[in-house]
């Protein structure tokens, strides 16, 4: 910051410069609007915080960025007023979800029934109340295919609730 400002003093009185002074501002306002460092991958001992909100009925944010094989400390925040879930796996995870939970949609008054998956297909789940956070350490495949982010309570993948993952590599802006 103390460069750029320095040479802006020096080419302050060139009316030749205003572009250049100009796109200098914009370049040190951009920097200045990142909120988080570049990536540092997490580590078991050290784990990268991940937040990921959960509202009615979408993810905040819309596109998880996350290293191959970091190990992650995930807060997901039910910001929302019903009971959302974050599955992270590939398609086939995805639709096996949205299946199960499906089959058990409006049942009869009585517990809740319980949804499960074949071990394959169950990728990773968090189910989150209204106005509660869930906290999990997950390390993240070293060799990941497509993985994206679904809540399948029955009707919300229909409305739109599902996020992408973006695997970058470390060092890389979020
Ligand atoms: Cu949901």
């Amino acid at each position: 910051m103390r460069t750029v400002r320095n040479s802006l003093a020096g080419i302050r009185a060139s009316a030749v410069a205003m572009p250049v002074l100009v796109g200098l501002l914009v370049a040190a306002c951009a920097a200045d609007s990142v909120a988080t460092p570049p990536i540092s991958p997490g580590t078991p001992g050290h784990p990268r915080d991940v937040n990921i909100i959960t509202k009615d009925y979408s993810f905040l944010p819309s596109e998880v960025d996350l290293v191959p094989g970091e190990t992650v400390l995930l807060h997901v925040i039910n910001g929302g007023l019903v009971v959302h879930e974050v599955v992270i796996g590939d398609g086939p995870v995805q639709d096996a979800w949205e299946a199960a939970e499906a089959a058990v949609a409006n049942p009869p008054p009585g517990p809740t029934p319980f949804v499960s998956v074949p071990p394959a297909l169950a990728g990773l789940r968090i189910v989150v109340e209204s106005g509660q956070r869930v906290d999990l350490l997950w390390t993240v495949p070293g060799d990941p295919g497509p993985l994206l982010i679904g809540c399948h309570i029955p009707g919300h993948w229909a409305k739109g609730m599902q996020a992408a993952i973006r695997f970058v590599r470390p060092g890389m802006l979020p």
